[in-house]
């Protein structure tokens, strides 16, 4: 069955350039997802947005293009808590790509365990109003009291606004807690404005949360165009991620999130967006424990 796409979806970009930053061995995007395709594993009826198809192999050719080793799929919502295109994709990775799902309550024990063996590590909670209906954080809680015993943590996506309302309930997850997006700061508000500063004093006081500095095209209001003498594209970002890479070198986390969902404005050129690592993490070791060392111990701690 075709699925129209939502009016107005951009694709994925078709030819991402090489990017000129030359990632360290082993490198892992810690972020992206496959939709689809469509006709092989469905999209959900209750989904906010119908995508272009983006899948497994497009996913594994832009890996090996960009220069990384391994990838970490996670749950788009599109799909809803059906993980069949993760959990295939993860499988067909040969070992190179690990999972982060979208559970109910009413999965079983042997279901988790079968998507454990996949190589899914961890569920993610969306708050973000306009992707999901509500789940009571009940519910939420009693899921991350069952995948904590699988050694799993809980990925959260949620708005800069909504962080105090959410606090106490992050701050009682029995898991690790990475959160994406640094947790989606509006980056036209002063670095050092109540806003960025709860989320820096809620890392500091939560050595349990992680952050992906990643998505600076879905924050940036500056865009993609880089300026003369201020060679980086999506320059209003770079303070936000770099403070955080800085602070926080080992919780932090990184990803590319192909194929973008939602983006209205602009498609990302995947190589530039790598290439704009170079402006956030500055020196080698701080690239190695984002790309390699941090994703490494939560996605592959065997290794
Ligand atoms: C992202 C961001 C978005 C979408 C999703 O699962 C999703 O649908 O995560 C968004 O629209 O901000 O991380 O890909």
């Amino acid at each position: 069955m075709p699925y129209p796409k939502t009016p107005g979806w951009l694709d994925w970009h078709p030819q991402p350039s090489k990017p000129r930053f030359q990632l360290p061995a082993g490198a892992v995007d810690a972020h992206c997802h496959v939709f689809g395709p469509g006709a092989e594993f469905p999209y959900a009826p209750q989904r906010k947005y119908t995508p272009c198809d983006a899948g497994k192999q497009q996913l594994f050719a832009l890996r090996d293009q960009l220069g990384f080793a391994r990838n970490v799929i996670v749950q788009a919502t599109c799909h809803g808590a059906d993980n069949r295109a993760l959990v295939d994709a993860c499988i067909a990775s040969g070992g190179k790509a690990r999972g982060v799902a979208t559970v109910g309550l009413a999965i079983s024990d042997a279901e988790l365990q079968a998507l454990h063996e996949a190589g899914v590590r961890g569920v993610r909670f969306n708050f973000v109003k306009r992707l999901v209906d509500f789940t009571p954080k009940a519910e939420l809680m009693r899921i991350a009291r069952r995948i904590a015993k699988l050694g799993w943590h809980v990925v959260v996506y949620f708005e800069a606004q909504d962080l105090p309302e959410l606090w106490d309930f992050f701050s009682a997850l029995p898991t690790t807690v990475v959160v994406d997006h640094m947790g989606r700061p509006d980056v036209s508000l002063p670095i050092d404005g109540p806003q960025f500063a709860l989320f820096e004093r809620f890392m500091r006081e939560h050595p349990h949360v992680w952050s992906k500095v990643s998505c600076p095209e879905r924050l940036s209001l500056s865009g993609p165009s880089a300026l003369d003498g201020e060679p980086a594209p999506y320059r209003d970002v770079v303070p936000f991620a770099r403070r955080l890479v800085e602070q926080f070198p080992d919780r932090v986390l990184w990803g590319t999130d192909w194929p973008h969902p939602n983006l209205k404005d602009h498609m990302p050129d995947d190589g530039l967006l790598v290439d704009f690592i170079l402006h956030i993490a500055p020196t080698a070791e701080l690239q190695r424990k984002l790309l390699v060392d941090n994703p490494m111990r939560l996605y592959w701690p065997e290794e």
